[in-house]
C-alpha cells in the first residue's frame, strides 16, 4: 500500500523566527553571509566558499554571463543555464573568467600590420579601447605596443594606415613583470598616471593589464567572489545526457562549480553524471546535483558524490510541475528534512554536504528562514530576472515595467533535458513552466545590497553572527492563517499600495 505521511508540508510563510538574546557585539557590521558550497570534512574549510548566500537560477532568462558578473561582484554566483549549445555556454563562462578586477587577460589584440579599420571595429565588437599590439595578434603574445584612442584621431587618419604607425611602442610603455600584487601594480598606475599597466612574463609576452578603474572598482566590491586568480567565480549547470562533451568544456573554460540541472534528482540518470564527473577528474571538479525533497534523495546523490544538493521541487514560481505531474513538496518542510538527514549524514560519516534551497522564494524574510531551517545558500529565479542585468527584455506591461521570466519547463525554454516530458519528435508532450512578466526592480546590486542587510538583521535578532550559528541557534514557530494577516499592516489605510515585503 502507499505511504501517506503523517505531516503536512509547509511553506515559508507558514513560519516565524523567534528573538535570541544578541549581545552588543551582535550587530549587522559583524555578521557574515560567508557559506560553503562544497562538501568538506568535519573540522576542515569547505575549499569553494561564496561571501553572500544567493545564486542564481540554471536558467535562459537569469543567468547569462552578465548577470553572472554582476552577482559575483557582490559575492554570490551563478549557474549559467546548459540549455543552451556547449559552445555557447563555454562563451558566457570565458566572457566572466576574463573579466577581471584584477588582472585582465587582454581581450583586444591586433598586430602591427593590421590597420585603424581593424582596430576601429573591434573597438565595436568588444566596447573596450585599449588594444594590445603583439607580434601574433594573440592575447599571450610578445607585446609591441599599445594603443588607446589618444593615439589617433579618426577625422584625420586614413582607415588604411597600419598600427605601427601610429601605436605608443613598447620601449615607450610603462609594464610590470609577471607577480606582481595588485596594490604594487595600483601604485605604479599612479605614480605614472596611466590608465593601464601591461603585465608581461620575463621574455616580454604579454600576461594581462591591470586597468586603474577596475582596481577601484575592486575596492568598492569587498564581497566579490574570485578564483585564486583574481577572475570572477562562475558556476555552470550540465545535463544528464551530453555530459561526457558538456563538462570537459566547461571546466577547460574556467567553471568553478557545476550543478546537474534537472528537476529531479532521484534518478539513476544523477548517479552516472555524478560519477562520471567524480572519476573522470579525481574529484578534482566540484558537482551539485539535485532536486530532492527526503531523505532518501538526499542519501541517494550524498552516496554518488554530490558536493552539494538542491532542494525543492514544484515551488519555483514559473513552475506548474505540481498541478501536471502532481509531484512535490512544501518547500519549508522539504528544506526541514532534508536538513535533518544533512546531518545525520554529517554525524555518521564526517562529511557535511551544503543544501541549497532552490524555488519558491518570494520575499527575502524566505530567504533567512530557508537559512534558519538549515540551507547554506539560496537559489533564486523570479529575484533576479527582475533585475537590469538579466537576459531578457524590460517593457511596458498595463502601465507598470516588467522584465520577461520563463520557466525551464516552458516551450520558450524547450529544455526537454530537464525533464522527462520527451515525445517521439523529441518535443516536449506537456509544459512543466509558463511564460511570464515580473516587476521590474532596477539593478542587481542595489536589491541584493538592501537583501542582505534584511538577512543581516533577521540573524541579529536571532542572536547570530554567521549562518551556521544561525542554523543551530534559530528558533522557529508555526503560524495560524490569522496571524500571517496581523504580520502585515492590516486595519489602517495604506498610503502607498505597493507591496513593501519584497
Ligand atoms: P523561483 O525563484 O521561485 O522563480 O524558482 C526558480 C527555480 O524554479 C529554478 O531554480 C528551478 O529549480 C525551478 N524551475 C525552473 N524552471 C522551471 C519550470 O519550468 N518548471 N522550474
Amino acid at each position: 500500500m502507499a505511504k501517506i505521511y503523517d505531516f503536512e508540508s509547509r511553506t515559508f510563510d507558514e513560519y516565524l523566527l523567534v528573538p535570541n538574546y544578541a549581545d552588543k557585539e551582535c550587530s549587522s557590521e559583524n555578521v557574515s553571509l560567508r557559506t560553503p558550497i562544497v562538501r568538506y570534512k568535519k573540522g576542515e574549510e569547505s575549499p569553494v566558499n561564496i561571501n553572500i548566500p544567493l545564486t542564481s537560477a540554471v536558467m535562459q532568462a537569469v543567468s547569462d554571463d552578465t548577470l553572472a558578473i554582476a552577482l559575483a561582484r557582490q559575492g554570490g554566483l551563478s549557474f549559467i543555464y546548459s540549455s543552451q549549445s556547449i559552445e555557447s555556454q563555454v562563451e558566457m563562462i570565458r566572457k566572466v573568467k576574463r573579466f577581471k578586477s584584477g588582472l585582465v587577460v587582454s581581450d583586444s589584440n591586433l598586430t602591427p600590420q593590421d590597420t585603424l579599420e581593424e582596430i576601429l571595429e573591434l573597438k565595436e565588437k568588444t566596447g573596450h579601447s585599449t588594444v594590445a599590439i603583439t607580434e601574433d595578434g594573440s592575447s599571450n603574445g610578445k607585446l609591441l605596443g599599445l594603443v588607446t584612442s589618444r593615439d589617433y584621431r579618426v577625422s584625420r587618419l586614413d582607415p588604411n594606415t597600419p598600427i605601427s604607425e601610429f601605436m605608443t611602442p613598447r620601449e615607450k610603455l610603462v609594464t610590470a613583470e609577471e607577480g606582481i600584487s595588485l596594490s604594487e601594480a595600483n601604485d605604479i598606475i599612479w605614480d605614472n598616471k596611466l590608465n593601464q599597466l601591461p603585465v608581461l612574463t620575463k621574455d616580454g609576452n604579454l600576461v594581462g593589464m591591470v586597468f586603474r578603474k577596475d582596481y577601484r572598482e575592486h575596492k568598492e566590491n569587498p564581497l566579490e567572489l574570485t578564483d585564486a586568480n583574481k577572475s570572477l567565480m562562475v558556476g555552470a549547470g550540465i545535463n544528464t545526457r551530453d555530459y561526457k562533451e558538456r563538462v570537459p568544456a566547461l571546466v577547460e573554460a574556467g567553471a568553478d562549480v557545476l550543478v546537474i540541472d534537472s528537476s529531479n534528482g532521484f534518478t539513476e540518470w544523477q548517479y552516472e553524471t555524478l560519477r562520471w564527473v567524480k572519476e573522470h577528474y579525481d574529484g578534482k571538479v566540484y558537482c551539485g546535483a539535485g532536486n530532492v525533497v527526503d531523505e532518501e534523495g538526499f542519501r541517494f546523490l550524498a552516496d554518488a558524490g554530490a558536493d552539494f544538493i538542491k532542494v525543492g521541487i514544484g515551488g519555483g514560481s514559473i513552475c506548474i510541475t505540481r498541478e501536471q505531474k502532481g509531484i512535490g513538496m512544501g518547500q519549508a518542510t522539504a528544506v526541514q528534512i532534508v536538513s535533518e538527514a544533512r546531518d545525520k549524514y554529517l554525524e555518521e560519516t564526517g562529511e557535511y554536504i551544503p543544501l541549497c534551497s532552490d524555488g519558491g522564494i518570494v520575499y527575502d524574510n524566505h530567504m533567512a528562514l530557508a537559512l534558519a531551517m538549515g540551507s547554506d545558500f539560496v537559489m533564486l529565479g523570479r529575484y533576479f530576472a527582475r533585475f537590469d542585468e538579466s537576459p531578457t527584455r524590460r517593457m511596458l506591461y498595463n502601465g507598470t515595467y516588467v522584465k520577461e521570466y520563463w520557466g525551464e519547463g516552458s516551450n520558450r525554454a524547450r529544455n526537454w533535458q530537464r525533464y522527462d516530458a520527451v515525445g517521439k519528435s523529441g518535443g516536449m508532450v506537456f509544459e512543466e513552466g509558463v511564460d511570464s512578466y515580473v516587476p521590474y526592480a532596477g539593478s542587481l546590486s542595489v536589491n541584493v545590497e538592501q537583501t542582505t542587510a534584511k538577512i543581516k538583521a533577521t540573524m541579529v535578532a536571532c542572536g547570530s553572527r554567521t549562518i551556521s550559528e544561525f542554523q543551530d541557534k534559530a528558533r522557529l514557530v508555526r503560524v495560524s492563517s490569522a496571524s500571517i494577516t496581523e504580520g502585515g499592516a492590516h486595519d489602517v489605510i495604506r498610503k502607498n499600495t505597493e507591496a513593501t515585503r519584497a
